[in-house]
């Protein structure tokens, strides 16, 4: 029997590519995002018994529940929620930050995640269904310009671990998936669209690519029910860890 998947942020980047890979494995996916004429280009390409697009932003809460209760029959039983929607905004220190690029993204990675999974929870639990929370590794570790960034996606993975207790004996899975460099429309969205940005990042560093975080979300909705996944840090080989910083006299 085919199962669904709801994938926030399916516009772009790790979300459109989930919607791919898990169709190809035999999923329905609900594919959400702002931008309407992408999934319907997603939709015309994969079909419309395997995708729904469903237009709306994540922090619009009516707009959100319009949306989910105008699902098609085949498209209703949400077993797998993708929390994948997000942004980050600016690079700038805490003491240069837009206070509303800030807003934004506490609005769109922890608010609106968490309202969604808050309605979609009582039908996960009654399908034993699984949610995936598209975390970062800039939740675990620091770094200069992440200031509110790496907070949400901190957030982000302690709301996964906490679900994980919460649901305690009812078949639900949670996990929570930290990528580092995925080359996608991130940077660009970061930037304010500044192409040299992207390149100075992504350029001459085999990023990891948005297919290898879907796989990995596939993988981990995939395995024996049996299995749980409870947090998974990616990076591409070309990127590690580097030390503290000083300042001094
Ligand atoms: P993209 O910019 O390529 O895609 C972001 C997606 O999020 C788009 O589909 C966009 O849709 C959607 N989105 C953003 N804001 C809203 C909103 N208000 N309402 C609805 N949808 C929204 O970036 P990625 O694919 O890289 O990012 C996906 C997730 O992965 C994010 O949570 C990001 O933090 C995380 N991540 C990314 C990494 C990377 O290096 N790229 C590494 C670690 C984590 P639309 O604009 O059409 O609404
Ligand atoms: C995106 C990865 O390192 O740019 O979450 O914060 S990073």
């Amino acid at each position: 029997m085919s199962r669904t998947a709801l994938v926030t942020g399916a516009t772009a980047g790790i979300g459109e590519a989930c919607v791919r890979t898990l169709v190809a494995s035999g999923w329905r996916c609900i594919a959400t995002g702002r931008r309407a004429e992408r999934l319907e280009k997603l939709v015309a390409e994969l079909g419309a018994d395997k995708v729904h697009a469903a237009v709306f932003d994540v922090r619009d809460e009516a707009a959100r529940d319009a949306a989910l209760d105008a699902l098609p029959e085949a498209f209703a039983g949400i077993d797998l929620l993708v929390n994948n929607a997000g942004l980050a905004l600016g690079t700038a220190p805490a003491q240069d930050a837009s206070l509303a690029d800030w807003k934004t993204m506490i609005e769109t990675n922890v608010t609106a995640l968490v309202s969604l999974t808050h309605k979609l929870l009582p039908g996960l639990i009654g399908r034993k269904g699984g949610v995936v929370n598209i975390s970062s590794v800039a939740a675990n570790y620091p770094y200069t310009g992440g200031n509110v960034y790496g907070g949400t996606k901190a957030f982000v993975r302690q709301f996964a671990l906490g679900l994980r207790a919460d649901l305690h004996g009812t078949g639900v899975r949670v996990t929570s998936i930290e990528p580092g460099m995925v080359e996608t429309e991130f940077t660009l969205v970061r930037t304010g669209g500044n192409h040299e940005a992207h390149e100075r990042l992504y350029g001459g560093a085999d990023p990891m690519t948005a297919e290898d975080i879907a796989e990995t979300v596939r993988w981990v909705a995939e395995l024996p029910p049996h299995l749980n996944i409870n947090t998974l840090e990616l990076m591409p080989v070309s990127q590690s860890f580097a030390g503290f910083q000083v300042a001094r006299e």
